[in-house]
This record gives structure tokens, C-alpha cells and sequence, in this order.
């Protein structure tokens, strides 16, 4: 992600200092709006959404905060505390404001006025829009796919899939409406089937994270963290304190992602790693 500090001029005499906003000069759009935030509760975090058209530019103009802004490939943090200093918030980036200071006033400059249309507040919406990944009801199609995907000798041996006959496939697909620890999702990617994952042994505290790419022309490509990301989105919805997970000891590339993404090796065991991550 660029780096979108905006630094101002100051105009600094023995008065004091000043700071001017003009658009399309330093401001590098037309000035359509302008608003500000203040009096945000401790702990408040504001934003949590995405624009569709909007940019805006964020000026600390008193106190501090914290901005994280996210493309949906990677995340920034930026702390804003100086009134000379900007941040670009460009449209399709998902922002969260947080860590206010008690005298923190937040001006927002924007290229338009208020428009409730413009805004994505669902992250899954935003990451299907940015990334084209979604997670999507588990239909029979995703079973059908899955059966090819499963029956692959590398991707079986990866995730410890036992054999299985149509039938049995089947009567764990009808199953599945009333298993209540157990979750399933079917994922999409481009429009695109691709793979599965979702959590089980669900219990009140924690879950097992599972999940695969059946198509291996995604594999190495970044697509791994956004599974992972998604289920503890939903964990954290159950009220799940951690999640753990299986691996095969000899799958490296899982066990990289899974360290990435701060599962730690709890123990091995006939050749399948433990990890545990607090959510
Ligand atoms: C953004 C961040 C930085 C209006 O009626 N007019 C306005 O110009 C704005 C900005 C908001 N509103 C209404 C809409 C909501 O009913 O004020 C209420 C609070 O807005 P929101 O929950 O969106 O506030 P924040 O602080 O989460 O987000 C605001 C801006 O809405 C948003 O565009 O990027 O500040």
C-alpha cells in the first residue's frame, strides 16, 4: 500500500502558526464537503467502512488518533497528531478510526457531499468487491466440486481426507443443516468455485479452523490468509476466545501461512502439527 501522508506548509510567525487548505493544490481534489469528528468515547473506534467513490483527506487538528486503512491486500496504521500533516484516504479503502484522545478533533475534508449510497460497511462486501474473493453458502455444487478436489492424491494426503464413496459424501451433505458445531463455507474466487473451510468442533470457548484450496493454479498466490481472516471474523461472532488447527507436519506451505497469521505450534503428534492462535 503507498504511503498517503499529505505534509502542509505551516505559516509560522511570532503570532503562531496557520495552515490553509485549498483544493486541487494541496488538497489533490475538489473540496465538496468538509466535517469533523470529536468527543469520541475512550475506546470508540469510528469508520469501519469503505467508500465506493469518495476520497477524503483526515487532518488531526487537535489531540490524536489512529487510522488503519486497508486496500484489502495489505494494512497500514497511521497515527495522526499533527495538524500539519494529512492523510489520503482514497476511495475502496476500508478505514477504521480508533484510539482517540479525549481533546482529539478529526477534520475530514471530502470531494463530495453525504451520500449513504456510496458507503460499504460489510467487510466480506468490500473484499468480494477488491479482492473478488467471497465465502458462499456450502450448495450441493460446492459437494460436487469437492469431490474432485478431495480426490486429488496430493490435496487427500494434505488434509488428512479418508477415503469416501459418493453415497457417504451425500448423507454428510444432508447432515450438515443440522450439525450445530460445525460451520462450512464454500469459497469464490473471480466467480470461481475454488475451495472450502470453515470451523469445527465448535464449543464455547474455542473452535478448529479448517480449510483448503481445491484448485491449484490459486495455490502460492495470498489467497490462504483471507480464509483465515474470514474464520475468525465469524469465530469472534460465536464469542470464540481462540481457534486451533490440524496440519500434516510435511505441509509446508499451510504451516508458513498458519505462522504468519500467528498460530503458534502447541505440539506433534504421529505427524500432524497442533496450532493455537487466541482470536
Ligand atoms: C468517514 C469517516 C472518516 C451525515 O449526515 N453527514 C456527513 O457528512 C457525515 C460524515 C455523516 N453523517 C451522518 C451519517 C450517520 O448517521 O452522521 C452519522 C455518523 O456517521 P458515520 O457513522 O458514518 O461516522 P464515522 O465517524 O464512522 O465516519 C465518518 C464519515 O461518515 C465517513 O465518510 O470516512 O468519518
Amino acid at each position: 500500500m503507498k504511503n498517503d501522508l499529505l505534509n502542509f506548509q505551516e505559516i509560522s510567525d511570532y503570532r503562531g502558526s496557520l495552515i490553509s487548505f485549498e483544493e486541487l493544490k494541496n488538497i489533490p481534489f475538489e473540496v465538496k464537503r468538509v466535517y469533523y469528528i470529536y468527543n469520541v468515547k475512550k475506546d470508540m473506534s469510528r469508520g469501519l467502512h469503505a467508500h465506493k467513490n469518495l476520497q477524503q483527506v483526515l487532518v488531526c487538528v487537535k489531540g490524536s488518533c489512529v487510522v488503519k486503512l486497508d486496500d484489502g491486500m495489505s494494512q497500514q496504521i497511521y497515527d495522526l497528531n499533527k495538524p500539519f500533516q494529512g492523510l489520503l484516504v482514497d476511495k475502496m479503502i476500508w478505514h477504521e478510526m480508533y484510539d482517540f484522545s479525549e481533546d482529539c478533533l478529526l477534520m475530514a475534508i471530502a470531494n463530495n457531499y453525504y451520500d449513504e449510497d456510496d458507503y460499504i460497511r460489510d467487510y466480506d462486501e468490500f473484499l468480494r468487491q477488491t479482492v473478488s474473493i467471497s465465502f458462499e453458502t456450502y450448495n450441493i455444487s460446492y459437494l460436487n466440486f469437492s469431490k474432485k478436489w478431495l480426490r486429488d492424491p496430493e490435496i487427500k494426503r494434505l488434509t488428512m481426507t479418508p477415503d469416501f464413496d459418493d453415497e457417504t459424501q451425500l448423507k454428510w451433505f444432508h447432515s450438515l443443516q443440522s450439525k450445530e458445531n460445525y460451520y462450512i463455507k464454500g469459497i469464490k474466487y473471480k466467480n470461481k468455485p475454488i475451495g472450502a473451510m470453515g470451523l469445527k468442533n465448535i464449543n464455547n470457548n474455542c473452535g478448529e479452523y479448517w480449510g483448503y484450496i481445491g484448485e491449484k493454479k490459486y495455490w502460492g498466490i495470498g489467497l490462504g490468509k483471507y480464509l483465515i481472516e474470514y474464520s475468525i471474523r465469524y469465530a469472534k461472532s460465536l464469542g470464540l476466545e481462540y481457534l486451533y488447527l490440524k496440519v500434516d507436519e510435511t505441509n509446508k506451505r499451510a504451516i508458513r501461512l498458519y505462522e504468519k497469521n500467528n498460530f503458534k505450534v502447541q505440539f506433534l503428534d504421529n505427524n500432524i502439527i497442533y496450532m493455537i492462535k487466541n482470536i
